[in-house]
């Protein structure tokens, strides 16, 4: 009994994971790497989501690496942004390089390859002291958190609680039929065969964990989510309206208590924000000639919190530079646009594994 605590010692004061917010003051971040990332493998629940044009080359290069070119770039702009937070004051980790080329296959399907350790946020949640890993649902990223394994051991051993979402099957019933004629009335590309989620459909509001409904995140999964969270949090759905809905965070950015940037148009209105001010994020300024193989431009208002007055942005985005430091925040410019390119901006390629203090009650 006591050696087993010495090995896994109760978590201290100073919690060693412990992250209750988007928005609180940053101590500590896991940032992303690309390096060695992939074409993903083409699947159809893919065509809900990802731009038109991405089928092709997904199809035809699932489990090649990206243009070098672009990704050495994207991974550039990923070291600096590791150095930026580090001038900030906040510690940095990165995950493990990996081979993400390597093609494996369970008894009912095969993958041609993986996709990279890029978007943390994707596929890792901290909520308080509770690190979840998702179950996602593209079968490319079945073996992505692979490449942060060591972190989680990490933390583990110093205090967190690892809570790893069952293992999904990922089998055919999980997905709707391109007729939508499976269970759950067809909207959504994913079934309630099983709990799925992406991570980066929920977002953290001190004892209030928002999440949305997307072609990745099923109501299964945010019900697995909110039992293992337990009696100290509430999760609660939101409607957005965004056809192509996969991850919450190009729609909502909390930046601190009662402001929250939105999407002008996925933004629904929404009880629980009752006493926030809530502003529109401007237009995005990434020219439409710009390679996007996942998502949209709107990943402008993708920002990462320093704390609740500070902000880091894309250096080129300045009508939304603008609007935050008229609305009282300190922006920091990062150059972000190769990092784009797949799929995410600052939020989706950090997880923010301390933040201090604790969670209380911000929403109505
Ligand atoms: O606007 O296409 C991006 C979400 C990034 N994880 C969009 C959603």
């Amino acid at each position: 009994m006591e050696e087993k605590e010495e090995t896994t010692p109760r978590a201290t004061p100073q919690r060693s994971l412990n992250s209750c917010t988007e928005w609180d003051p940053l101590k500590e971040v896991v940032v992303g790497t690309l390096a060695g990332g992939v074409f993903p493998t083409w699947q159809d629940s893919m065509a809900h989501v990802v731009p038109e044009t991405a089928r092709a080359v997904f199809q035809e290069r699932g489990g090649l690496p990206f243009p070098a070119a672009h990704l050495e770039a994207a991974e550039a702009e990923l070291d600096t942004l590791a150095e930026v937070l580090t001038a900030e004051g906040v510690n940095v980790l990165r995950p493990a390089a990996m081979d993400h080329q390597q093609s494996f296959r369970t008894p009912a399907w095969e993958s041609t390859g993986g996709l990279y350790a890029g978007m943390p946020r994707d596929l890792l949640m901290v909520v308080g002291d509770a690190l979840i890993e998702a179950p996602m649902s593209w079968r490319c990223r079945h073996h992505e958190v692979d490449a942060f394994r060591s972190l989680i051991k990490s933390y583990f051993r110093r205090g967190a609680r690892w809570l790893p979402a069952p293992r999904p099957q990922l089998v055919d019933e999980l997905y709707r039929t391109p007729s939508g004629d499976r269970a759950n009335g067809g909207r959504w590309a994913v079934t309630e065969f099983e709990p799925v989620f992406d991570a980066a459909d929920f977002l953290r509001f001190g004892t209030d964990v928002v999440a949305q409904r997307s072609h990745v995140t099923n109501q299964f999964g945010i019900d697995w989510v909110r039992r293992s969270l337990g009696e100290d949090f509430t999760v609660s759905v939101i409607e957005t309206d965004d056809p192509h809905a996969m991850h919450i965070d190009a729609t909502l950015a909390p930046l601190a208590p009662g402001k929250l940037l939105v999407h002008p148009e996925r933004y629904v209105h929404c009880d629980l924000f009752d006493g926030w001010e809530i502003r529109p994020a401007p237009q995005p300024t990434l020219p439409d000639s710009w390679p996007m193989y996942f998502c949209s431009p709107w990943v402008s208002m993708n920002v990462l919190s320093l704390d609740p007055e500070t902000v880091v942005v894309e250096r080129q985005e300045l009508p939304l530079i603008e609007a935050l430091t008229d609305w009282g925040f300190r922006c920091v410019p990062v150059d972000f646009r190769h990092v784009y390119s797949f799929g995410g901006s600052f939020h989706c390629v950090t997880l923010d594994t301390v933040r201090e203090g604790g969670a209380h009650k911000y929403l109505a």
